[in-house]
């Protein structure tokens, strides 16, 4: 058991490594993950997202006016927050408050963007529950989450977006864990300007509410001590330091009073940080960790088309070059610069390869002034042969005109098997 256990273990990080992203199980998601943004298109959104876990879909339980009991969870140290609602509550959070799902495991409960509606002081908002950024289903799943994240605030008419982080994710972890740094360096790449920082609002769970008080001076020194390679990300703790400063909106589903509930939904439901141009405001955006992955995977593909064109592996070369194209058409992946650039990229290293073949084949053939033998004759044959092949491969992913050398290519065909 145990032995099986860790032969799976390594199976898994050595396939991570071969292959971080399966680019065929990514194409399928995107075309057949579902992402129903009709609900709160249009409308005035309050967006929560965060890492996995972070208790984003208990916060909107909480925000419906949930009670919640702990329970143990045999799977977990934690205990988990069974919540209920009443009728009325049920009713008013419209047809999407039983999809609010959570639970006690590690895995992710949230798997689709989701709205429900909440009425305060009688103006409306959908709120909007993500998945976590670092799906526990696997990288591709992440990604696809990612797209679909920003995609559904981008159709918004208005957008509040607020991160929610855990005790989980501060403490010594702060500095030293990637959890809080990857979840900022997500929401960065999800604005199109870092001017968009202002407008972020953030959410504390899963800690005692005495703990609001001290949150801005954690995350004012931890701002100060962050290593050069973390700076792109101190913008943004800079700014969980001012704003929650004095106090930090400190969610306790479990000890909360009705006035705890409605001073966080007050400070929660105002006009301040609402993003009016959601559109131009959010971009496409990948969680950072699988966006590192995706970018090691286009590398070994690029690797690939190389190797198999060095090995005149014609299969694997379609099958690669393929592979990309699929994602340099999909136009939510098409937005990101490196799934759209490795395609384009890798055209180009093959048409330059096929040049320098075909420059080579010219060379050989205007230095032979006599006669060909009967051997050069089938190198020649065999060169020309490649080169036409590779080419209806170019051909068939590239509408673009013939490249020069490729007008000689029947003068050289006649020659080699006429003569
Ligand atoms: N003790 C405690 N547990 C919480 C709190 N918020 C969420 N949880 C638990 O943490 C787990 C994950 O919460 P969930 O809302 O599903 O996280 P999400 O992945 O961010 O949506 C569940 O078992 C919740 O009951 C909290 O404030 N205190
Ligand atoms: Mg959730």
């Amino acid at each position: 058991m145990e032995y099986n256990k860790n032969f799976e273990t390594t199976c898994s990080a050595l396939l991570k490594e071969l292959r971080p992203v399966d680019l065929d199980k990514l194409v399928e998601l995107v075309d057949t993950y579902p992402n129903d943004v009709s609900h709160y298109k249009g409308k005035r959104v309050i967006a929560l997202c965060g890492p996995t876990g972070v208790g984003k879909s208990t916060t909107i339980q909480y925000l419906h006016g949930a009670s919640f009991t702990a329970v143990k969870e045999s799977t977990s140290f934690r205990s988990h927050l069974k919540n209920s609602f009443t009728e009325e509550q049920l009713a008013k959070g419209g047809k999407n408050l039983g999809n609010v799902k959570t639970s006690g495991s590690f895995a992710s409960e949230t798997v689709y963007v989701n709205a429900t509606q909440i009425e305060f002081d009688g103006e409306e908002w959908y709120v909007l529950d993500t998945p976590g950024f670092g799906e526990t289903k696997g990288v591709e799943f992440d990604i696809v989450n990612g797209l679909n994240i920003s995609s559904a605030l981008k159709v918004c008419s208005s957008v509040k977006l607020v991160i929610v982080l855990s005790d989980y994710c501060l403490g010594d972890r702060l500095l030293n864990g990637s959890e809080t740094k990857d979840c900022c360096r997500t929401v960065l790449n999800m604005l199109t300007s870092e001017d968009s920082i202002d407008s972020l609002s953030y959410i504390f769970t899963k800690m005692d509410k005495g703990q609001s008080i001290a949150i801005s001076q954690l995350f004012r020194e931890a701002s100060r001590q962050l290593r050069l390679d973390d700076k792109d990300i101190q913008s943004i703790w800079s700014d969980i330091a001012f704003k929650t400063s004095p106090t930090a909106m400190v969610v306790c589903p479990l000890t909360d009073t009705a006035e705890d509930r409605k001073a966080i939904s007050s400070r929660l439901f105002s006009s301040n940080g609402v993003i009016s141009d959601p559109c131009t405001t959010f971009s496409n955006c990948i969680p950072y960790k699988s966006r590192n992955a995706l970018s090691a995977q286009l590398i070994l593909n690029r690797e690939s088309i190389v190797n198999a064109l060095e090995a005149k592996n014609i299969l694997l070369l379609s099958y690669r070059l393929d592979q990309l194209k699929a994602l340099s058409v999909r136009s939510n992946l098409a937005a990101i610069a490196i799934c759209r650039c490795s395609y384009t990229d890798s055209v180009q290293s093959f048409i330059d390869h096929l040049e320098g073949k075909y420059r080579d084949f010219k060379k050989k053939m205007s230095s032979t002034t006599i006669a060909l033998s009967d051997h050069e004759r089938g190198e020649m044959a065999e060169t020309l042969q490649l080169v036409c092949t590779f080419d209806s491969i170019r051909r068939e992913r590239l509408s673009e005109k013939n490249p020069i050398f490729l007008r000689d290519m029947g003068i050289w065909t006649y020659r080699t098997t006429v003569e």
